[in-house]
């Protein structure tokens, strides 16, 4: 057996594990976990808290350290070498926030195996639930801190985006603004990731130049606490913030608490979490500059690699720390599969084989029926009023709305992505719906663009077991390459190439512009 190196992935619907061999270059255990089977009583629905406001999703940081606990257990139960591990990382849904007291530091320097970190966790949050980055309610704050910071190019040129709901800043904002007293009682706020990383650490721990580029607090291109951010977002910030650091950058020895209790290696080091997108980048095998993926999750996202920071001026996209060193951008669609799943659900389609089967019936431009899928609000295109929009499409054509549902989501992110000014040789694709071909096609027909898939269905946990391990490998003066720390874990799946197809491509060039006219319709009326 080579050095095992475990990634951790905390995401909107479960905990994933992904164990790795590096000297083997092979993954040797994944496992997921999914919230609402496991853990029912803490009663999410997708992970997400019910709640009265649709604008508000919060979830539990409670449930996501009993989580932590059943995976390890669970690992334990695998008979997975924990003993062997050598260092641990992880990746966590962006923008999270949880609001820690000041007991929060001795809590997890003396976490006690003999209670479950939920129990350990008594009296250690300032607030018990915590936003998420489905979250859309705070439209108001985000024009507050945005015109504090100078409008949109200024406020993304500074922190790397324009301020959104979802992101850190204006939620903290929020809280500020509705909840003074919990906020005064707030010591420091963590970030998903870096809430997990603490609880592995035993200590609060740094937030990563990865996720931290999704606060709208952080100096994209200094890499520290943006004053004037910070200023216009809460008073007393910079206190509560912990340190930023590098993506996989050593914490400290792992908490006693999952030695004593787990049998993790003693001298395993805890290392700095990211946000699940950075940590895709690399499980993508995504190093170079100009390299290109969509993820086909809860969310779709369109992301790739860049040299040099160079933000949208027009505020849709994001420029995140790579945790490679250089930077990354992302377009995030809130609608992806979310909306895909309730149209599955809306026209009673048994699986999602049948779904690609209906799509592959119908023709490419869907005989111009085009449909908004905005299920929930959108991120992008900003729409904050949810609601499903059809023209010339016949609501009772499972068929044509089973296309029509895919393609908008294409057109949607060929549309919104030219700011990046990428022309990709390929694009690689990832995510659940990625494994069906007549998605795919529409996919390489409306990019006009090779496309292969890559088989990591925990492209972020993965990304996180090669990050702890790029993190030990810096920590110990072995002056890693990226190139060879990932080489055999993320090459493309032999076969799954798809080639544009020419006639199709053409008709796709002029839908785009009616699809922008039927965008521009819709958020006209809203
Ligand atoms: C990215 C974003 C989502 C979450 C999903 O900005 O909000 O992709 O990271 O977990």
């Amino acid at each position: 057996m080579g050095k095992l190196f475990l990634g951790l992935d905390s995401s909107t619907q479960s905990l994933s594990a992904v164990v790795i061999d590096l000297d083997a270059h092979k993954v040797i255990y994944e496992k997921s976990l999914n919230f609402d089977e496991a853990l029912p009583q803490f009663k999410t629905k997708h992970g997400v808290l019910p709640n009265r406001d649709a604008l508000v999703k919060h979830s539990s940081p409670l449930l996501w350290a009993a989580a932590l606990d059943l995976l390890f257990a669970q690992m334990k139960k695998d008979k997975v070498a924990l003993g062997k591990i050598i260092a641990v990382s992880g990746s966590g849904q962006q923008h999270g926030s949880v609001y820690l007291t000041e007991k929060a530091t001795e809590t997890l320097a003396t976490l006690d195996p003999k209670k479950s970190l939920v129990e350990n966790l008594d009296g250690v949050l300032a607030r018990k639930t915590s936003p998420i980055w489905m979250d859309s309610s705070t439209t108001k704050e985000c024009a507050e801190i945005r015109k504090k910071l100078g409008g949109i190019k200024f406020t993304a040129s500074r922190t790397g985006s324009d301020t959104f709901e979802r992101f850190t800043g204006p939620q903290i904002r929020k809280f500020y603004k509705t909840e003074p007293k919990a906020y005064e009682k707030t010591t420091s706020i963590a970030l998903v990731s870096s809430f997990m990383a603490s609880l592995l650490a035993g200590k609060i721990a740094p937030i990563d130049f990865g996720d931290g580029a999704g606060m709208n607090l952080m100096d994209i291109r200094r890499k520290n606490w943006n004053h004037d951010a910070l200023k216009a977002t809460a008073p007393s910030l910079v206190k509560k913030l912990p340190l930023l650091a590098p993506s996989g950058h050593v914490i400290g020895p792992v908490s006693a608490y999952f030695v004593t209790k787990y049998g993790l290696n003693p001298e395993a080091l805890a290392t700095t979490w990211t946000g699940d997108n950075p940590a895709s980048v690399i499980g993508l095998g995504l190093i170079k500059p100009g390299q290109v993926a969509i993820s086909l999750g809860t969310s779709d996202t369109f992301f790739g690699t860049m040299a040099d920071c160079h933000t949208d001026e027009n505020g849709e996209g994001h420029v995140f720390g790579s945790p490679t060193g250089g930077y990354m951008t992302l377009i995030c669609f809130k609608n992806g599969s979310l909306a895909r799943e309730k149209i599955r659900e809306q026209y009673k389609i048994s699986d999602w084989k049948k779904f690609g089967e209906l799509v592959a019936s119908t023709p490419p431009g869907n005989n111009d029926g085009v449909i908004l899928p905005w299920f929930e609000t959108e991120i992008v295109p900003r729409s904050n009023k949810a609601g499903v929009r059809r023209f010339n499409l016949d609501e009772k054509n499972a068929a044509a709305n089973c296309r029509a549902v895919f393609e908008a989501q294409m057109l949607s992110m060929r549309l919104h992505s030219q700011w990046m000014q990428v022309a990709p040789e390929k694009i690689l694709v990832t995510g659940g719906a990625s494994n069906d071909r007549a998605l795919l096609q529409v996919l390489a027909d409306v990019m006009n663009c090779r496309v292969e898939r890559i088989e990591v269905s925990k492209s972020a946990a993965l990304g996180a077991a090669l990050q702890a391990a790029h993190g030990w490998l810096t920590a110990t003066n072995k002056n890693p390459k990226w190139e060879k720390i990932i080489a055999g874990f993320t090459k493309p799946v032999p076969g799954s190439e798809i080639q544009p197809d020419k006639k199709a491509a053409k008709i796709y060039d002029k839908m785009v512009e009616r699809y922008a006219a039927c965008e521009s319709d819709a958020l006209d009326v809203i």
